[in-house]
């Protein structure tokens, strides 16, 4: 058996990994014959409900699961790792607005960004926690592992406006493709359907409405998880870590012919976005271990409001956090 490939979760006891762990134990992130040692990172209250997650992993007895480490020190939880999934923040509190909230967060990301640096030279990171784009900036900023490493989830988004946009056209999801979600995890991210395909075709040759197109559909991506917290009464968590391991997977093997995938990552001006924000973009694996930004996208200038929205609205959120990068 080869080596086990040694992965951080942050936020191990709470919902989003309880949908993770099990599926990255049992193989389906990194294949069915590559053993997998998990070292999860909470903090300390929450390490007795750790180790009743521990004893569940236990109990699956999964063959690929070497060995699970748990801490509540990101120094050790992050020891060695080639990937780490930071997915535990704390919640937007009642009346906190996003501002108080990054602010709430910032600090977190700038200790686990630092201990980043005991982690393997092959390292990538990925983050959840909220106010994602701007944590994953941070985590940036305050350690030694190289940008190119970092991203933000936006993967979430993407499955979320590839289900709508299938739903409309009355296909299976499976047909749409090309999906790319611009800028931040935020409900002002621009889900881009003038660039998506249906079934091969411009999504816009297949849905004709384009008054839903710019409104309903934009408006309900963008406010999706708060959709999700009312019916269901807590935040989206099964579909997120099924985003979340969609992210790691699409990154750590080649893409499709003529599809992308969206990712944030660190731009390098792309777009003319400012550099070393962290920026939702199209993105392609070109199964050798390099992703890039898929560059040459044309926009109408409706769907250049929306990118310039959210960027200014990204430029804003690292005005809040300047005292942390
Ligand atoms: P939970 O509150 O269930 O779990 C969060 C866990 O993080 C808790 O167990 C808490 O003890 C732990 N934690 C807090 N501070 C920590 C620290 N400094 N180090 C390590 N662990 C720490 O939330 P859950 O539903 O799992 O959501 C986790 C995060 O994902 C939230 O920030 C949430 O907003 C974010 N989301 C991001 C999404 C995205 O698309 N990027 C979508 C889903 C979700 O809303």
């Amino acid at each position: 058996m080869t080596n086990p490939i040694r992965v951080a979760v942050s936020g191990a006891a709470g919902q989003i990994a309880y949908s993770m762990l099990f599926r990255i134990a049992s193989g389906d992130v990194f294949g069915k014959d590559r053993p997998v040692q998990l070292q999860l990172l909470e903090i300390p209250p929450a390490m007795g409900a750790l180790e009743g997650v521990v004893m569940e992993l236990d109990d699956c007895a999964f063959p690929l699961l070497s060995d699970v480490v748990i801490s509540d020190n990101p120094e050790v939880a992050f020891d060695g790792i080639s990937w780490a999934w930071l997915v535990g923040s704390r919640p937007r509190g009642p009346g906190m607005e996003r501002s108080d909230l990054i602010q709430a967060n910032g600090p977190i990301f700038v200790g686990q960004g630092q201990a980043l640096n005991k982690a393997a030279d092959d390292v990538r990171i990925m983050v959840v926690g909220n106010p994602c784009n701007t944590n994953c900036l941070i985590a940036m900023s305050n350690s030694d592992v190289s940008n190119d490493r970092f991203s933000a989830m936006m993967r979430l988004d993407q499955n979320r406006s590839q289900s709508l946009l299938a739903s409309k056209a009355g296909v299976p999801v499976s047909q749409v493709t090309n999906m790319a979600v611009w800028g931040n995890h935020s409900n002002n991210q621009y889900p881009d359907f003038e660039n998506a395909l249906i079934g091969g075709k411009p999504a816009t040759e297949v849905i004709t409405d384009k008054s839903w197109l710019q409104g309903e559909f934009i408006n309900d991506i963008q406010n999706r998880g708060a959709t999700v917290i009312k019916a269901r009464g807590a935040s989206s968590a099964a579909s997120a870590a099924n985003a979340a391991l969609e992210h790691v997977v699409s990154m750590e093997n080649a893409t499709p012919a003529n599809d992308w995938f969206s990712a944030a990552i660190c731009s390098d001006g792309q777009y003319g976005v400012d550099k070393g924000l962290v920026f939702g973009y199209p993105m392609r694996n070109d199964g050798n271990g390099n992703n890039s930004i898929v560059e040459g996208l044309q926009m109408s200038d409706f769907a250049k409001k929306q990118f310039d929205n959210v960027h200014d609205e990204l430029r804003q959120e690292r005005d809040v956090v300047k005292d942390l990068l």
